[in-house]
Protein backbone atom coordinates (compact mmCIF):
# COMPACT_ATOMS: atom_id res chain seq x y z
CA UNK A 1 0.00 0.00 0.00
CA UNK A 2 2.86 2.38 0.66
CA UNK A 3 3.41 2.76 -2.78
CA UNK A 4 -0.18 2.31 -4.02
CA UNK A 5 -1.85 5.97 -4.38
CA UNK A 6 -5.64 6.65 -3.54
CA UNK A 7 -7.36 7.43 -7.29
CA UNK A 8 -11.28 7.45 -7.18
CA UNK A 9 -10.60 5.02 -11.25
CA UNK A 10 -8.87 2.22 -8.40
CA UNK A 11 -11.85 2.63 -6.46
CA UNK A 12 -14.90 2.17 -8.47
CA UNK A 13 -16.77 -0.28 -9.64
CA UNK A 14 -17.26 -0.69 -13.58
CA UNK A 15 -20.51 -1.33 -15.16
CA UNK A 16 -19.86 -1.67 -19.11
CA UNK A 17 -23.06 -0.75 -21.14
CA UNK A 18 -23.33 -2.03 -24.52
CA UNK A 19 -25.85 0.68 -26.11
CA UNK A 20 -27.34 -1.30 -28.82
CA UNK A 21 -28.60 -4.01 -26.04
CA UNK A 22 -29.42 -2.05 -23.24
CA UNK A 23 -32.96 -0.45 -23.47
CA UNK A 24 -34.88 0.96 -26.70
CA UNK A 25 -37.26 3.58 -26.09
CA UNK A 26 -37.49 5.09 -29.77
CA UNK A 27 -39.13 1.55 -30.90
CA UNK A 28 -36.92 0.94 -33.07
CA UNK A 29 -35.46 -2.52 -32.10
CA UNK A 30 -32.20 -1.30 -30.83
CA UNK A 31 -30.83 0.12 -27.39
CA UNK A 32 -30.44 4.01 -27.54
CA UNK A 33 -29.33 7.06 -25.53
CA UNK A 34 -32.27 8.02 -23.86
CA UNK A 35 -32.62 4.16 -22.63
CA UNK A 36 -29.64 4.44 -20.54
CA UNK A 37 -30.57 7.74 -19.37
CA UNK A 38 -34.41 6.53 -18.30
CA UNK A 39 -31.94 3.62 -16.35
CA UNK A 40 -29.95 5.99 -14.72
CA UNK A 41 -31.24 5.28 -11.34
CA UNK A 42 -30.97 1.19 -11.73
CA UNK A 43 -27.43 2.03 -12.20
CA UNK A 44 -27.11 3.83 -9.26
CA UNK A 45 -29.07 1.60 -7.07
CA UNK A 46 -26.38 -0.84 -7.92
CA UNK A 47 -23.86 0.66 -6.20
CA UNK A 48 -21.24 1.53 -9.29
CA UNK A 49 -19.33 4.28 -9.85
CA UNK A 50 -18.33 4.79 -13.48
CA UNK A 51 -20.12 3.91 -16.98
CA UNK A 52 -18.10 2.39 -19.95
CA UNK A 53 -20.07 3.03 -22.68
CA UNK A 54 -18.83 0.85 -25.85
CA UNK A 55 -18.87 3.12 -29.23
CA UNK A 56 -22.14 5.34 -29.41
CA UNK A 57 -20.45 7.65 -32.77
CA UNK A 58 -21.67 7.31 -36.35
CA UNK A 59 -21.11 4.01 -38.05
CA UNK A 60 -22.53 2.54 -41.01
CA UNK A 61 -22.33 -0.97 -37.92
CA UNK A 62 -20.24 -3.16 -40.04
CA UNK A 63 -18.58 -4.12 -36.83
CA UNK A 64 -21.75 -2.45 -34.44
CA UNK A 65 -20.35 0.82 -33.86
CA UNK A 66 -16.53 -0.25 -33.81
CA UNK A 67 -16.13 1.13 -37.45
CA UNK A 68 -16.18 4.95 -36.96
CA UNK A 69 -17.62 7.45 -39.41
CA UNK A 70 -17.33 10.56 -37.40
CA UNK A 71 -16.23 10.52 -34.37
CA UNK A 72 -17.60 13.59 -32.97
CA UNK A 73 -21.10 12.88 -34.07
CA UNK A 74 -23.83 10.40 -32.21
CA UNK A 75 -25.20 7.17 -34.34
CA UNK A 76 -28.74 8.04 -35.31
CA UNK A 77 -30.09 4.66 -34.25
CA UNK A 78 -28.91 5.92 -30.72
CA UNK A 79 -30.23 9.42 -30.74
CA UNK A 80 -28.69 12.87 -31.00
CA UNK A 81 -25.70 15.10 -29.18
CA UNK A 82 -28.51 16.39 -27.49
CA UNK A 83 -29.14 13.03 -26.05
CA UNK A 84 -25.55 12.49 -25.34
CA UNK A 85 -25.45 15.54 -22.86
CA UNK A 86 -28.42 15.09 -21.04
CA UNK A 87 -27.36 11.49 -20.76
CA UNK A 88 -23.62 12.69 -19.01
CA UNK A 89 -25.47 15.60 -17.10
CA UNK A 90 -27.99 13.04 -15.49
CA UNK A 91 -24.71 11.09 -14.55
CA UNK A 92 -23.03 13.93 -12.98
CA UNK A 93 -26.20 14.57 -10.82
CA UNK A 94 -25.70 11.33 -9.80
CA UNK A 95 -22.48 11.03 -9.14
CA UNK A 96 -21.72 8.77 -11.52
CA UNK A 97 -18.74 8.69 -14.28
CA UNK A 98 -18.93 8.00 -17.88
CA UNK A 99 -15.85 6.38 -19.61
CA UNK A 100 -16.00 6.14 -23.22
CA UNK A 101 -14.62 4.06 -26.10
CA UNK A 102 -11.62 5.36 -28.17
CA UNK A 103 -11.41 3.42 -31.54
CA UNK A 104 -8.94 4.59 -33.31
CA UNK A 105 -6.49 1.76 -34.74
CA UNK A 106 -9.41 2.26 -37.71
CA UNK A 107 -12.04 4.21 -38.81
CA UNK A 108 -14.78 3.10 -40.70
CA UNK A 109 -13.63 3.42 -45.12
CA UNK A 110 -16.90 5.80 -44.75
CA UNK A 111 -15.33 8.20 -42.66
CA UNK A 112 -14.28 11.09 -44.37
CA UNK A 113 -10.96 10.69 -44.43
CA UNK A 114 -10.70 7.45 -45.95
CA UNK A 115 -13.36 8.97 -48.38
CA UNK A 116 -10.70 11.15 -49.14
CA UNK A 117 -7.78 8.94 -49.26
CA UNK A 118 -8.37 6.61 -51.39
CA UNK A 119 -9.55 9.22 -54.02
CA UNK A 120 -5.64 9.88 -55.33
CA UNK A 121 -3.03 8.74 -54.63
CA UNK A 122 -1.85 12.75 -53.84
CA UNK A 123 -4.92 13.54 -51.84
CA UNK A 124 -4.54 15.60 -48.38
CA UNK A 125 -5.47 12.61 -46.69
CA UNK A 126 -3.66 10.13 -48.73
CA UNK A 127 -1.25 9.39 -45.82
CA UNK A 128 -3.62 8.53 -42.87
CA UNK A 129 -3.99 5.55 -43.54
CA UNK A 130 -1.80 2.71 -44.64
CA UNK A 131 -1.27 2.33 -48.78
CA UNK A 132 0.72 -0.65 -50.72
CA UNK A 133 1.13 0.58 -54.36
CA UNK A 134 0.45 -2.20 -56.69
CA UNK A 135 3.42 -1.81 -58.59
CA UNK A 136 5.68 -3.40 -55.52
CA UNK A 137 3.83 -6.27 -56.32
CA UNK A 138 1.67 -8.34 -53.50
CA UNK A 139 2.56 -6.96 -50.09
CA UNK A 140 3.91 -8.83 -47.13
CA UNK A 141 1.13 -11.28 -45.58
CA UNK A 142 -1.29 -9.40 -42.69
CA UNK A 143 -3.74 -10.96 -41.13
CA UNK A 144 -7.21 -9.96 -40.89
CA UNK A 145 -9.57 -10.93 -37.88
CA UNK A 146 -12.91 -10.08 -39.98
CA UNK A 147 -11.87 -10.59 -43.14
CA UNK A 148 -13.56 -13.22 -45.51
CA UNK A 149 -10.50 -14.46 -46.74
CA UNK A 150 -8.23 -13.42 -43.39
CA UNK A 151 -6.30 -11.30 -45.46
CA UNK A 152 -5.88 -7.33 -43.94
CA UNK A 153 -5.21 -6.03 -47.65
CA UNK A 154 -7.26 -5.04 -49.89
CA UNK A 155 -6.84 -3.99 -53.45
CA UNK A 156 -8.37 -0.84 -54.14
CA UNK A 157 -8.76 -0.10 -57.65
CA UNK A 158 -9.11 3.73 -58.15
CA UNK A 159 -5.74 3.83 -56.92
CA UNK A 160 -4.53 0.70 -57.73
CA UNK A 161 -3.19 0.10 -54.26
CA UNK A 162 -3.78 -2.14 -51.63
CA UNK A 163 -4.95 -0.56 -47.83
CA UNK A 164 -4.20 -2.18 -44.63
CA UNK A 165 -7.48 -3.45 -42.47
CA UNK A 166 -6.42 -5.79 -39.70
CA UNK A 167 -10.48 -6.13 -38.80
CA UNK A 168 -13.00 -5.98 -41.58
CA UNK A 169 -12.47 -4.52 -44.74
CA UNK A 170 -14.69 -1.70 -43.75
CA UNK A 171 -11.99 -0.94 -41.36
CA UNK A 172 -9.03 0.49 -42.67
CA UNK A 173 -6.55 0.87 -39.67
CA UNK A 174 -5.04 4.79 -39.16
CA UNK A 175 -1.23 5.55 -39.83
CA UNK A 176 -0.47 6.94 -36.14
CA UNK A 177 2.92 7.43 -37.86
CA UNK A 178 1.31 10.63 -39.56
CA UNK A 179 1.52 12.87 -36.98
CA UNK A 180 -1.58 14.55 -38.78
CA UNK A 181 -3.33 11.63 -37.48
CA UNK A 182 -2.54 11.65 -34.11
CA UNK A 183 -3.05 15.20 -33.91
CA UNK A 184 -7.17 14.49 -35.12
CA UNK A 185 -6.61 12.05 -32.51
CA UNK A 186 -5.19 14.29 -29.93
CA UNK A 187 -8.20 16.99 -30.27
CA UNK A 188 -10.98 15.00 -30.57
CA UNK A 189 -10.08 13.46 -27.42
CA UNK A 190 -10.17 16.85 -26.00
CA UNK A 191 -13.83 17.27 -27.85
CA UNK A 192 -14.97 14.61 -25.49
CA UNK A 193 -12.89 15.87 -22.43
CA UNK A 194 -14.37 19.18 -22.41
CA UNK A 195 -17.90 17.80 -22.50
CA UNK A 196 -16.70 16.40 -19.33
CA UNK A 197 -15.92 12.94 -19.74
CA UNK A 198 -14.29 11.00 -17.32
CA UNK A 199 -12.09 9.04 -19.34
CA UNK A 200 -11.81 6.35 -22.21
CA UNK A 201 -11.33 2.60 -23.13
CA UNK A 202 -8.66 2.25 -25.59
CA UNK A 203 -9.73 -0.14 -28.29
CA UNK A 204 -6.91 -2.63 -29.45
CA UNK A 205 -4.48 0.14 -27.99
CA UNK A 206 -1.52 -2.20 -28.79
CA UNK A 207 -1.81 -2.18 -32.19
CA UNK A 208 -1.37 1.52 -33.21
CA UNK A 209 1.95 1.39 -34.74
CA UNK A 210 3.41 -0.30 -37.13
CA UNK A 211 6.72 -1.19 -39.08
CA UNK A 212 5.42 1.09 -42.46
CA UNK A 213 8.26 -0.86 -44.34
CA UNK A 214 5.45 -3.68 -43.98
CA UNK A 215 8.34 -6.42 -43.48
CA UNK A 216 7.64 -10.19 -44.17
CA UNK A 217 6.55 -11.37 -40.55
CA UNK A 218 9.57 -11.60 -38.93
CA UNK A 219 10.66 -14.83 -37.41
CA UNK A 220 10.48 -14.92 -33.62
CA UNK A 221 6.38 -14.67 -34.39
CA UNK A 222 6.30 -17.88 -35.64
CA UNK A 223 2.76 -17.29 -37.70
CA UNK A 224 1.23 -15.42 -34.78
CA UNK A 225 0.41 -12.05 -35.61
CA UNK A 226 -1.22 -11.04 -32.55
CA UNK A 227 1.87 -10.62 -31.07
CA UNK A 228 3.49 -9.09 -33.57
CA UNK A 229 0.87 -6.45 -33.92
CA UNK A 230 0.75 -5.30 -30.22
CA UNK A 231 4.67 -4.89 -30.43
CA UNK A 232 4.93 -1.84 -33.04
CA UNK A 233 8.03 0.00 -32.92
CA UNK A 234 6.43 3.39 -31.75
CA UNK A 235 3.89 2.71 -29.80
CA UNK A 236 5.24 3.70 -26.23
CA UNK A 237 6.61 7.04 -28.22
CA UNK A 238 2.71 7.03 -29.19
CA UNK A 239 1.22 6.73 -25.80
CA UNK A 240 3.72 9.15 -24.38
CA UNK A 241 2.71 11.58 -26.62
CA UNK A 242 -1.18 11.12 -26.28
CA UNK A 243 -0.59 11.08 -22.45
CA UNK A 244 1.45 14.25 -22.27
CA UNK A 245 -0.45 16.23 -24.60
CA UNK A 246 -3.83 15.50 -23.14
CA UNK A 247 -4.40 12.85 -21.29
CA UNK A 248 -2.33 14.54 -18.09
CA UNK A 249 -4.49 17.98 -18.34
CA UNK A 250 -7.72 16.37 -17.33
CA UNK A 251 -8.38 14.49 -14.03
CA UNK A 252 -9.51 11.30 -16.42
CA UNK A 253 -8.90 6.91 -16.41
CA UNK A 254 -7.50 5.04 -19.20
CA UNK A 255 -8.10 1.23 -19.75
CA UNK A 256 -6.21 -0.07 -22.47
CA UNK A 257 -7.62 -3.41 -24.24
CA UNK A 258 -4.49 -5.07 -24.02
CA UNK A 259 -4.58 -7.50 -27.22
CA UNK A 260 -1.12 -9.70 -27.24
CA UNK A 261 0.48 -7.74 -24.36
CA UNK A 262 2.96 -9.99 -22.08
CA UNK A 263 3.25 -10.04 -17.97
CA UNK A 264 6.89 -9.01 -18.88
CA UNK A 265 5.49 -5.84 -21.32
CA UNK A 266 2.72 -4.97 -18.69
CA UNK A 267 4.29 -2.07 -16.49
CA UNK A 268 5.87 -0.20 -19.79
CA UNK A 269 2.19 0.47 -20.16
CA UNK A 270 0.75 1.46 -16.89
CA UNK A 271 4.05 2.50 -14.74
CA UNK A 272 2.73 5.71 -12.83
CA UNK A 273 6.53 7.24 -13.75
CA UNK A 274 6.22 6.32 -17.51
CA UNK A 275 3.03 8.34 -18.35
CA UNK A 276 1.26 6.31 -20.35
CA UNK A 277 -2.21 4.73 -19.27
CA UNK A 278 -3.92 4.03 -15.77
CA UNK A 279 -4.73 0.11 -16.24
CA UNK A 280 -5.22 -2.39 -19.25
CA UNK A 281 -6.69 -5.67 -19.56
CA UNK A 282 -4.84 -8.66 -20.50
CA UNK A 283 -6.41 -11.43 -22.35
CA UNK A 284 -4.71 -14.62 -20.69
CA UNK A 285 -7.92 -15.58 -19.13
CA UNK A 286 -10.22 -14.80 -22.18
CA UNK A 287 -7.53 -17.18 -24.00
CA UNK A 288 -7.62 -20.01 -21.34
CA UNK A 289 -10.22 -22.05 -22.67
CA UNK A 290 -9.22 -21.65 -26.44
CA UNK A 291 -7.55 -23.25 -28.57
CA UNK A 292 -4.67 -21.70 -31.52
CA UNK A 293 -3.61 -18.61 -32.03
CA UNK A 294 -6.63 -16.96 -32.86
CA UNK A 295 -8.27 -17.74 -29.65
CA UNK A 296 -11.56 -18.82 -31.58
CA UNK A 297 -12.25 -22.81 -30.85
CA UNK A 298 -13.04 -24.07 -27.34
CA UNK A 299 -10.43 -26.16 -26.05
CA UNK A 300 -11.51 -29.85 -26.21
CA UNK A 301 -10.68 -30.68 -22.20
CA UNK A 302 -11.77 -28.76 -19.58
CA UNK A 303 -9.62 -25.82 -17.81
CA UNK A 304 -8.31 -26.18 -14.87
CA UNK A 305 -9.03 -24.43 -11.52
CA UNK A 306 -5.53 -24.27 -11.10
CA UNK A 307 -4.59 -22.61 -14.47
CA UNK A 308 -7.52 -19.95 -13.12
CA UNK A 309 -5.95 -19.30 -9.99
CA UNK A 310 -1.99 -19.27 -11.37
CA UNK A 311 -3.24 -16.68 -14.12
CA UNK A 312 -4.48 -13.92 -11.42
CA UNK A 313 -2.16 -14.43 -9.05
CA UNK A 314 0.65 -13.98 -11.87
CA UNK A 315 -0.93 -11.03 -13.11
CA UNK A 316 -1.79 -9.64 -9.52
CA UNK A 317 2.23 -9.51 -8.27
CA UNK A 318 2.83 -7.28 -11.54
CA UNK A 319 1.04 -4.72 -9.88
CA UNK A 320 1.49 -4.88 -6.55
CA UNK A 321 3.94 -1.79 -6.33
CA UNK A 322 3.52 -0.13 -9.50
CA UNK A 323 0.58 0.22 -11.91
CA UNK A 324 -2.65 -1.05 -11.58
CA UNK A 325 -4.74 -3.93 -12.58
CA UNK A 326 -8.30 -4.35 -13.75
CA UNK A 327 -10.70 -7.45 -13.25
CA UNK A 328 -12.94 -9.03 -15.54
CA UNK A 329 -14.89 -11.93 -16.35
CA UNK A 330 -16.35 -11.21 -19.61
CA UNK A 331 -17.38 -8.51 -22.23
CA UNK A 332 -18.87 -7.41 -25.02
CA UNK A 333 -16.71 -9.74 -27.25
CA UNK A 334 -16.89 -12.95 -24.97
CA UNK A 335 -19.33 -15.28 -23.23
CA UNK A 336 -21.09 -14.52 -20.19
CA UNK A 337 -19.46 -15.05 -17.32
CA UNK A 338 -22.08 -17.87 -15.42
CA UNK A 339 -22.10 -19.57 -18.70
CA UNK A 340 -18.03 -19.49 -19.01
CA UNK A 341 -16.26 -19.56 -15.89
CA UNK A 342 -19.37 -21.02 -13.68
CA UNK A 343 -22.46 -23.17 -14.40
CA UNK A 344 -25.46 -22.08 -15.78
CA UNK A 345 -27.73 -24.91 -15.07
CA UNK A 346 -30.93 -24.43 -12.96
CA UNK A 347 -29.52 -26.07 -9.79
CA UNK A 348 -26.09 -24.33 -9.65
CA UNK A 349 -26.82 -20.67 -11.71
CA UNK A 350 -27.42 -18.77 -8.76
CA UNK A 351 -24.64 -19.67 -6.91
CA UNK A 352 -22.15 -19.67 -9.38
CA UNK A 353 -23.37 -15.81 -10.76
CA UNK A 354 -22.67 -15.05 -7.15
CA UNK A 355 -19.91 -16.72 -6.63
CA UNK A 356 -18.26 -14.74 -9.67
CA UNK A 357 -19.31 -11.59 -8.40
CA UNK A 358 -17.49 -12.18 -4.96
CA UNK A 359 -14.30 -12.96 -6.84
CA UNK A 360 -14.22 -9.75 -8.74
CA UNK A 361 -14.84 -7.55 -6.23
CA UNK A 362 -12.70 -9.11 -3.72
CA UNK A 363 -9.74 -9.25 -5.90
CA UNK A 364 -7.30 -6.20 -6.33
CA UNK A 365 -7.19 -4.24 -9.63
CA UNK A 366 -10.68 -2.31 -10.50
CA UNK A 367 -13.69 -4.64 -11.17
CA UNK A 368 -15.12 -4.24 -14.46
CA UNK A 369 -18.82 -5.49 -14.84
CA UNK A 370 -20.89 -6.13 -17.85
CA UNK A 371 -24.92 -5.16 -18.09
CA UNK A 372 -26.47 -8.05 -17.10
CA UNK A 373 -24.05 -9.83 -14.80
CA UNK A 374 -25.49 -8.48 -12.04
CA UNK A 375 -28.80 -10.87 -12.60
CA UNK A 376 -26.93 -13.27 -13.74
CA UNK A 377 -27.42 -13.10 -18.13
CA UNK A 378 -26.29 -16.13 -19.36
CA UNK A 379 -25.47 -17.30 -22.81
CA UNK A 380 -27.94 -17.03 -25.90
CA UNK A 381 -26.56 -20.26 -27.16
CA UNK A 382 -28.02 -20.10 -30.79
CA UNK A 383 -28.61 -23.10 -32.49
CA UNK A 384 -28.73 -21.66 -36.29
CA UNK A 385 -26.55 -19.07 -37.99
CA UNK A 386 -29.35 -17.44 -38.96
CA UNK A 387 -29.85 -16.05 -35.39
CA UNK A 388 -26.02 -14.37 -35.21
CA UNK A 389 -25.57 -10.89 -36.27
CA UNK A 390 -21.75 -10.47 -35.43
CA UNK A 391 -19.40 -10.01 -38.29
CA UNK A 392 -17.18 -11.89 -36.41
CA UNK A 393 -19.44 -15.29 -36.93
CA UNK A 394 -20.93 -14.47 -40.00
CA UNK A 395 -17.61 -14.01 -41.79
CA UNK A 396 -15.57 -16.70 -40.22
CA UNK A 397 -18.25 -18.87 -41.41
CA UNK A 398 -17.53 -17.48 -44.99
CA UNK A 399 -13.84 -18.64 -44.22
CA UNK A 400 -13.87 -21.98 -42.94
CA UNK A 401 -16.61 -22.92 -45.81
CA UNK A 402 -13.74 -21.97 -48.42
CA UNK A 403 -11.49 -24.12 -46.17
CA UNK A 404 -14.03 -27.16 -46.10
CA UNK A 405 -13.93 -27.24 -42.31
CA UNK A 406 -16.76 -29.19 -40.95
CA UNK A 407 -19.57 -25.77 -40.45
CA UNK A 408 -21.19 -27.87 -37.88
CA UNK A 409 -18.48 -28.29 -35.48
CA UNK A 410 -17.99 -24.63 -35.95
CA UNK A 411 -21.99 -23.87 -34.95
CA UNK A 412 -21.26 -26.11 -31.63
CA UNK A 413 -18.28 -24.03 -31.39
CA UNK A 414 -20.19 -20.58 -31.27
CA UNK A 415 -22.76 -21.39 -28.75
CA UNK A 416 -19.59 -21.19 -26.15
CA UNK A 417 -17.37 -19.00 -27.70
CA UNK A 418 -19.46 -16.44 -29.79
CA UNK A 419 -19.66 -12.82 -29.28
CA UNK A 420 -23.18 -12.67 -29.86
CA UNK A 421 -23.47 -14.94 -26.47
CA UNK A 422 -23.06 -11.72 -24.43
CA UNK A 423 -25.22 -9.18 -26.97
CA UNK A 424 -28.30 -10.24 -26.05
CA UNK A 425 -30.74 -7.55 -24.78
CA UNK A 426 -30.95 -6.70 -20.75
CA UNK A 427 -33.76 -8.59 -19.48
CA UNK A 428 -35.34 -6.21 -17.34
CA UNK A 429 -39.38 -7.81 -16.94
CA UNK A 430 -41.41 -10.17 -17.68
CA UNK A 431 -42.59 -8.13 -20.40
CA UNK A 432 -42.84 -8.73 -24.13
CA UNK A 433 -39.07 -9.17 -25.28
CA UNK A 434 -38.16 -8.72 -21.62
CA UNK A 435 -39.19 -5.11 -21.49
CA UNK A 436 -35.85 -4.00 -23.54
CA UNK A 437 -38.29 -2.73 -26.45
CA UNK A 438 -41.61 -3.20 -27.61
CA UNK A 439 -40.84 -3.86 -30.70
CA UNK A 440 -38.94 -7.11 -33.08
CA UNK A 441 -35.42 -6.63 -30.92
CA UNK A 442 -32.50 -6.08 -33.40
CA UNK A 443 -30.90 -9.68 -31.69
CA UNK A 444 -33.15 -12.92 -30.46
CA UNK A 445 -33.85 -11.80 -26.55
CA UNK A 446 -32.56 -14.82 -24.29
CA UNK A 447 -35.84 -16.58 -23.12
CA UNK A 448 -34.92 -17.16 -19.60
CA UNK A 449 -36.30 -13.67 -18.62
CA UNK A 450 -39.26 -15.78 -18.64
CA UNK A 451 -37.42 -17.72 -15.92
CA UNK A 452 -36.13 -15.39 -13.01
CA UNK A 453 -33.35 -14.23 -14.89
CA UNK A 454 -34.32 -10.34 -15.30
CA UNK A 455 -34.51 -7.41 -12.95
CA UNK A 456 -38.19 -6.98 -12.32
CA UNK A 457 -38.35 -10.51 -10.38
CA UNK A 458 -35.00 -10.16 -8.63
CA UNK A 459 -35.78 -6.72 -7.33
CA UNK A 460 -38.36 -8.37 -5.04
CA UNK A 461 -36.27 -11.54 -3.61
CA UNK A 462 -33.73 -10.50 -1.06
CA UNK A 463 -31.47 -13.28 -1.85
CA UNK A 464 -31.73 -12.94 -5.71
CA UNK A 465 -28.10 -12.50 -7.83
CA UNK A 466 -29.13 -8.61 -8.03
CA UNK A 467 -29.67 -8.00 -4.42
CA UNK A 468 -26.15 -10.17 -3.59
CA UNK A 469 -24.73 -7.90 -5.70
CA UNK A 470 -25.73 -4.61 -4.15
CA UNK A 471 -24.32 -6.30 -1.05
CA UNK A 472 -21.14 -7.70 -2.33
CA UNK A 473 -20.66 -3.89 -3.71
CA UNK A 474 -21.21 -2.54 -0.75
CA UNK A 475 -19.03 -4.52 1.35
CA UNK A 476 -15.83 -3.65 -1.33
CA UNK A 477 -17.09 -0.20 -1.00
CA UNK A 478 -16.78 0.07 2.65
CA UNK A 479 -13.41 -2.05 3.04
CA UNK A 480 -10.42 -0.48 1.89
CA UNK A 481 -8.39 -3.76 2.82
CA UNK A 482 -10.16 -5.10 -0.28
CA UNK A 483 -9.13 -2.77 -3.18
CA UNK A 484 -5.67 -2.27 -1.84
CA UNK A 485 -4.83 -5.00 0.57
CA UNK A 486 -2.15 -7.30 -0.55
CA UNK A 487 -3.45 -10.84 -2.30
CA UNK A 488 -2.18 -14.39 -0.93
CA UNK A 489 -3.22 -17.21 -2.44
CA UNK A 490 -3.99 -20.17 0.14
CA UNK A 491 -4.32 -23.98 -0.89
CA UNK A 492 -2.45 -23.34 -4.48
CA UNK A 493 -2.53 -27.18 -5.63
CA UNK A 494 -6.55 -27.04 -4.75
CA UNK A 495 -8.99 -27.84 -7.92
CA UNK A 496 -12.21 -27.38 -6.69
CA UNK A 497 -11.81 -24.18 -4.14
CA UNK A 498 -10.22 -20.88 -4.94
CA UNK A 499 -8.62 -19.46 -1.76
CA UNK A 500 -6.94 -16.22 -0.56
CA UNK A 501 -6.41 -13.69 1.90
CA UNK A 502 -5.86 -10.08 1.10
CA UNK A 503 -4.72 -7.58 4.00
CA UNK A 504 -3.64 -4.60 4.48
CA UNK A 505 -2.44 -3.12 7.59
CA UNK A 506 -4.13 -4.76 10.65
CA UNK A 507 -7.37 -5.79 8.00
CA UNK A 508 -7.46 -9.30 6.96
CA UNK A 509 -9.90 -11.43 5.09
CA UNK A 510 -10.32 -14.84 4.03
CA UNK A 511 -11.84 -15.05 1.04
CA UNK A 512 -13.58 -19.00 -0.39
CA UNK A 513 -14.98 -19.55 -3.68
CA UNK A 514 -15.96 -22.92 -4.86
CA UNK A 515 -15.89 -24.26 -8.29
CA UNK A 516 -17.45 -27.35 -7.75
CA UNK A 517 -20.44 -28.57 -7.83
CA UNK A 518 -19.82 -30.75 -4.92
CA UNK A 519 -19.53 -29.91 -1.81
CA UNK A 520 -16.28 -29.99 -0.49
CA UNK A 521 -14.27 -29.77 2.73
CA UNK A 522 -11.05 -27.59 3.04
CA UNK A 523 -8.65 -27.34 6.00
CA UNK A 524 -6.48 -24.28 6.74
CA UNK A 525 -4.62 -24.58 9.73
CA UNK A 526 -4.30 -21.36 11.21
CA UNK A 527 -7.60 -19.58 10.55
CA UNK A 528 -10.24 -20.56 13.16
CA UNK A 529 -13.21 -19.86 11.93
CA UNK A 530 -15.14 -19.04 15.34
CA UNK A 531 -12.79 -16.25 15.62
CA UNK A 532 -13.73 -14.75 12.03
CA UNK A 533 -16.25 -12.67 11.39
CA UNK A 534 -18.69 -14.10 8.24
CA UNK A 535 -19.23 -10.47 6.31
CA UNK A 536 -21.15 -12.75 3.39
CA UNK A 537 -21.88 -15.88 2.12
CA UNK A 538 -23.96 -16.59 -0.86
CA UNK A 539 -25.40 -20.15 0.91
CA UNK A 540 -26.17 -20.78 4.35
CA UNK A 541 -22.62 -22.01 5.99
CA UNK A 542 -22.48 -25.68 7.75
CA UNK A 543 -19.15 -24.82 9.44
CA UNK A 544 -18.70 -26.17 12.98
CA UNK A 545 -17.25 -22.67 15.09
CA UNK A 546 -14.51 -24.46 16.64
CA UNK A 547 -12.21 -26.01 13.98
CA UNK A 548 -10.05 -25.16 11.35
CA UNK A 549 -12.26 -26.48 8.54
CA UNK A 550 -15.06 -25.25 6.35
CA UNK A 551 -17.43 -27.03 4.09
CA UNK A 552 -18.52 -25.66 1.36
CA UNK A 553 -21.91 -25.94 -0.29
CA UNK A 554 -21.39 -26.18 -4.25
CA UNK A 555 -20.17 -22.88 -5.75
CA UNK A 556 -20.61 -21.30 -2.44
CA UNK A 557 -18.58 -17.67 -1.84
CA UNK A 558 -17.78 -16.85 1.80
CA UNK A 559 -15.79 -13.79 2.84
CA UNK A 560 -14.08 -13.68 6.27
CA UNK A 561 -12.78 -10.72 8.33
CA UNK A 562 -9.66 -12.59 10.21
CA UNK A 563 -8.40 -10.79 13.38
O1 LIG B 1 -11.68 -6.15 -29.92
C1 LIG B 1 -10.43 -6.63 -30.26
C2 LIG B 1 -10.41 -8.06 -30.60
O2 LIG B 1 -9.82 -8.37 -31.58
C3 LIG B 1 -11.02 -9.13 -29.79
O3 LIG B 1 -11.54 -8.85 -28.60
C4 LIG B 1 -11.95 -9.88 -30.67
O4 LIG B 1 -13.20 -9.28 -30.74
C5 LIG B 1 -12.15 -11.28 -30.18
O5 LIG B 1 -10.94 -11.82 -29.91
C6 LIG B 1 -12.89 -12.06 -31.23
O6 LIG B 1 -12.28 -13.23 -31.50
C7 LIG B 1 -12.00 -4.82 -30.09
C8 LIG B 1 -13.45 -4.61 -29.75
O7 LIG B 1 -13.64 -4.89 -28.39
C9 LIG B 1 -14.29 -5.45 -30.65
O8 LIG B 1 -15.64 -5.40 -30.32
C10 LIG B 1 -14.07 -4.95 -32.05
O9 LIG B 1 -14.73 -5.78 -32.94
C11 LIG B 1 -12.59 -4.92 -32.42
O10 LIG B 1 -11.77 -4.37 -31.41
C12 LIG B 1 -12.38 -4.04 -33.61
O11 LIG B 1 -12.60 -2.71 -33.29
Amino acid sequence: MAQLKRRWWKEGVVYQIYPRSFQDTSGNGIGDLKGITERLDYIKSLGVDIIWLCPVYESPNDDNGYDISDYRKIMAEFGTMDDFDDLLAQMKVRGLKLVMDLVANHTSDEHFWFQESRKSRDNKYRDYYHWWPAEKGIPPKRWSYFDVDANAWKYDEQTDSYYLHYFSVKQPDLKWENRAVRKEVYDMLRFWFDKGVDGFRMDVIPFISKDTTYPELPKEFKGDFIPFYSNGPRLHEFLNEMNNEVLSKYDIMTVGEALGVTIDQALNFVDEDRKELNMFFHFDLMSLDRDGNEAFWMRSDRWKLTEFKEIHSKWDAVFSEKGWGTMYLNNHDFPRAVSRWGNDSKEHWRNSATMLQTFLLTMRGTPFFYFGEEIGMTNANFERLDDYKDINTLNRYKLLQQQNIDLEDFIENEKKASRDNARTPMQWSLDTHAGFTNNTPWIKVNSNYKTGINVEEQEKQSDSVLNYFRKMVKIRKSHLGLIYGGYQLVLPENEQVYAYTRSLDTERYLILLSFSEESTQVAIDDIEFSKADLLISNDECQTEKTNHQFTLKPYQAVVYQLH
